[in-house]
């Protein structure tokens, strides 16, 4: 990086990594202020546009692991705009929408699926600093649609004066980034009329398919591959593609799919057919009509209120503790973050380590979203013949701990 633009209060710890690249760094807070702001008031307002194409790299996104560092995605100046010009187009929006962005702006979603599609239709946004339930619904009487993560449609359900009459002039209720469940799909219907488009993407491809604007939306489905983009679904051991309804690994190509990792070519072959489909790591199936059910992921990843969580970064977290012999971090069903990310430790014999003392020991070291919301000790972990932790029974060992009883 040449130029970092950080919040003001992140200045004196970001400096000396830059420095330390010869980078230099401009300040942006959440009020507009910073010398960012203020050395660009002080440009000149005519100036040529920079030529750029259509396989010119627009933006490097990083995205985890399973395992090792993070891997910089990136996209194209057509990745982007086709994308946003097949939603525009998809989601019916106009000049004349309004809509709600309280997403973070550090992601996909946020950054170029509720901004490339206000950007590209000439639509006006409503751009809040978070996202706080009342608050929007306050806002909705303006808007005409809203984009979010399951757990925003989660939460607004809990509102009282969430009601026909509330949601009246929204147009479409967008979500993605987790599956939305079909109860919470079914109870938006009942509450506001209005059947939330569901659709699914990630950071690597941006948007692949949605349900339709018009016909049935789907509960429990991401609806239809979008125009230019062609998904499959495949074997995991063969790579052969399957049938209709047969559960495998899906796979996606097209206009807005990105163009590899960022200076790791290895990684990147390794995620590419050498027909160009890019293996998505999410298990799938098409059925009969054609919408896509996601039903797993063959990725070890636990999604939490839309946030990406790998479980190994976790366990390594925890297993260096005294104290610890060792760990498995999983997903369980929870009520508002879709999953919650679960501890499963095994102490070392004689240890007294409690979860207090792990929630310690990793606070300020992990994102507070990655924290686990509930650390279960066991005298051992399952494991398969071929010494690896099973975390399908731990799954359904814990799968209610989160259910409100
Ligand atoms: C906050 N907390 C969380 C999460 N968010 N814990 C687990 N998972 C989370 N997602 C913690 C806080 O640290 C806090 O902990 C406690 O939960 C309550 O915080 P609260 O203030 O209520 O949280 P919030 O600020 O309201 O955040 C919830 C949220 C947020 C609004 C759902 O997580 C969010 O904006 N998620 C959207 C993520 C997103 O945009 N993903 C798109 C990725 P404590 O109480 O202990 O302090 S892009 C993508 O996935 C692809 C490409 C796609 O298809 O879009
Ligand atoms: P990210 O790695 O942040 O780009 O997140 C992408 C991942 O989010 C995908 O690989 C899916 O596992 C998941 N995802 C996105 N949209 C949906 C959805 N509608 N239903 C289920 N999973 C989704």
């Amino acid at each position: 990086p040449r130029l970092i633009a950080c919040d003001p209060d992140r200045l004196a710890g970001v400096e000396p990594l830059a420095a330390s690249i010869g980078a230099a760094v401009l300040t942006l807070g959440r009020d507009g202020q910073g010398t960012l702001a203020s050395q660009a008031s002080r440009q000149a307002t005519q100036f040529s546009d920079l030529a750029r194409g259509p396989d010119d790299l627009a933006a490097i996104l990083y995205t985890s692991g399973t395992t090792g560092r993070s891997k910089g995605a990136m996209l194209s100046h057509e990745n982007l705009a086709s994308n946003a010009r097949v939603l525009v187009e998809q989601w019916r929006f106009g000049a004349d929408d309004v809509l709600i962005h309280a997403l973070p702006i550090f992601h996909t979603h946020g950054l170029f699926v509720a901004t490339n599609v206000v950007l590209m239709a000439g639509a006006t946004m409503l751009f809040e600093q978070k996202f706080d339930p009342a608050r929007i619904l306050s806002l909705m009487p303006r808007a005409t649609a809203l984009m979010g993560v399951p757990t925003f449609y989660v939460r607004l359900l809990q509102q009282e004066g969430l009601t026909r009459e509330a949601a009246k002039t929204i147009r479409v209720f967008i979500s993605g980034s987790a599956p939305l469940l079909a109860e919470t799909h079914k109870a938006w219907r009942e509450r506001t009329g209005h059947a939330i488009l569901e659709r699914y993407g990630m950071t690597e491809t941006n948007m692949n398919t949605s349900n339709p604007y018009d016909g049935e939306r789907r509960a429990g489905t991401v609806g239809f591959p979008l125009p230019g983009v062609s998904l499959r679904v495949t074997d995991l051991e063969t790579a052969r593609p399957l049938a209709q309804g047969e559960i495998g690994m899906i796979e996606v190509k097209g206009p807005n799919v990105f163009a590899g990792y960022w200076r790791m070519p290895e990684k990147t072959k390794a995620e590419f057919r050498d027909d160009g489909f890019f293996i998505t790591g999410d298990l799938g199936l098409i059925d009969a009509d054609g919408y896509v059910h996601i039903v797993g992921r063959g990725k070890d990843l636990i999604i939490s209120g839309g946030y990406n969580v790998y479980p190994k970064e976790i366990e390594s977290e925890i297993d260096a503790l005294d104290g610890v012999s060792e760990s498995a971090v999983i997903g369980v069903a929870h009520p508002d973050f879709g999953e919650g990310v679960t501890a499963v430790v095994v102490r070392k014999p004689g240890s007294a380590i409690e979860a207090a003392d792990i929630a310690a020991a990793i606070a300020g070291r992990l994102a507070k979203y990655k924290h686990p919301k509930q650390v279960i000790f066991v005298d051992e972990l399952p494991r398969n013949t071929m010494g690896k932790v099973q975390k399908n029974l731990l799954r359904e060992a814990y799968k209610d701990i989160y259910k409100p009883s």
